[in-house]
């Protein structure tokens, strides 16, 4: 079959459920940076009938409130992007939450979502699903073939919690439950909290503060030499929706971007980017993780999507249009 560039794609079943302007889409996650970028990509295909709930108003985690929310609303499409979520030394150090907060919300949504017939769901996962020495590039066939990298461990699992549990409502009861495996990600309001956040915000924050205040030099983590891909979220947000339309299949998809990159070769690109003169020097009493994490993007490829958005490009953007800069 063709998708509408006119490329020839693999064959997987096309939903019979494609998207209507009428129809209620419910983001779990909706203000988080890849939420408000699948609502940002949904608007501008014309899409307006969103129902939202903040984490205030609902606690995912709540199984009783979750019930209630899904019984009341029926939304008819779900893109399940609310998690728990941080870089290497959030993951590290929360671990019970990590675990915990990830399936209650994903099996609370996904199960609630199943009950009241929800058209067609999409889950969220990462590329920390695969095992710390997976062959490069990741291949969708690599999950569950060797140990997870210790880390991140505790998102990892639950992560594939949800991949299998949409493949099991897929193959018990025919729903159309499918899952997305999406590379490092940046953008829109991303995360700048030094404790907490993943590689690019913080070394974004730790270059802007140190041109600011004249310091002679930058802390990066670790010895500077893992690789990692990085995708835009407005590029995964695309990704998103083309899937959401164009597949349903059991077996999930890697939304990658295909190119890599050395921690220290972003710190360089970051540095230029903001334009800071001092030097890099590495701490290394924090962990590298993963030594490598190269998505095989070639399934989404080949089901006619690829991504837009050059890394530089992207760091320009965020760094120019980051509505607060004053860390200090
Ligand atoms: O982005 P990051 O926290 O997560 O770290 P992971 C990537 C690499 O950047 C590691 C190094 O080798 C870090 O040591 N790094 C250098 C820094 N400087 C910094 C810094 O200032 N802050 C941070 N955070 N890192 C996470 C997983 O792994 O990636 C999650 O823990 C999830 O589960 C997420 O998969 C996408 O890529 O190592």
């Amino acid at each position: 079959s063709k998708t509408r560039s006119g490329k020839t794609i693999i064959e997987h079943r096309k939903t019979d459920n494609g998207m209507r302007k009428s129809d209620k889409i419910y983001i779990a996650g909706h203000r988080g940076m890849v939420g408000s970028a699948i609502k940002r990509n949904l608007e501008a295909k014309g899409f307006s009938n969103f129902v939202e709930r903040t984490s205030n108003e609902l606690d995912l985690r709540n199984q009783a409130n979750v019930k209630e929310f899904f019984a009341n609303e029926k939304p008819d499409f779900v893109f399940l992007a609310a998690a728990k979520v941080g870089g290497i030394q959030a993951n590290n150090t929360y671990r019970a939450e990590f675990l915990y907060d990830n399936l209650m919300i994903q099996n609370n949504v996904i199960h609630q979502s199943h009950v009241t017939g929800v058209k067609k769901l999409m889950f969220l996962g990462s590329s920390c699903i695969y095992p710390k020495m997976a062959p490069q590039p990741m291949n969708e066939d690599a999950l569950l073939t060797g140990k997870l990298e210790p880390t991140n461990e505790p998102y990892a699992i639950a992560k594939i919690a949800g991949i299998k549990m949409c493949d099991a409502y897929r193959s018990q009861y025919g729903s159309d439950f499918i899952s997305v495996m999406p590379t490092n990600l940046y953008g829109p309001n991303d995360n700048y909290n030094l404790n907490n956040s993943h590689v690019l915000p913080a070394l974004i924050r730790k270059f802007h503060t140190a041109k600011k205040q004249n310091d002679p030099e930058v802390i990066m983590w670790g010895t500077g030499s893992p690789l990692r891909e990085f995708m835009h979220a407005d590029d995964l947000a695309d990704a998103c929706v083309f899937l959401m339309e164009e597949y349903s299949d059991s077996g999930f998809v890697n939304i990658g971007t295909g190119e890599e990159v050395s921690i220290f070769d972003l710190a360089t690109t970051i540095k230029q980017v903001v334009g800071y003169q001092g030097n890099i020097t590495k701490d290394l009493t924090k962990p590298d993780g993963t030594p490598r994490k190269l998505m095989d993007a070639s399934k989404l490829h080949n089901l006619g999507w690829k991504h837009k958005i050059s890394l530089k490009e992207g760091i320009e953007s965020v760094y120019i249009n980051l509505e607060t800069k004053d860390w200090f």
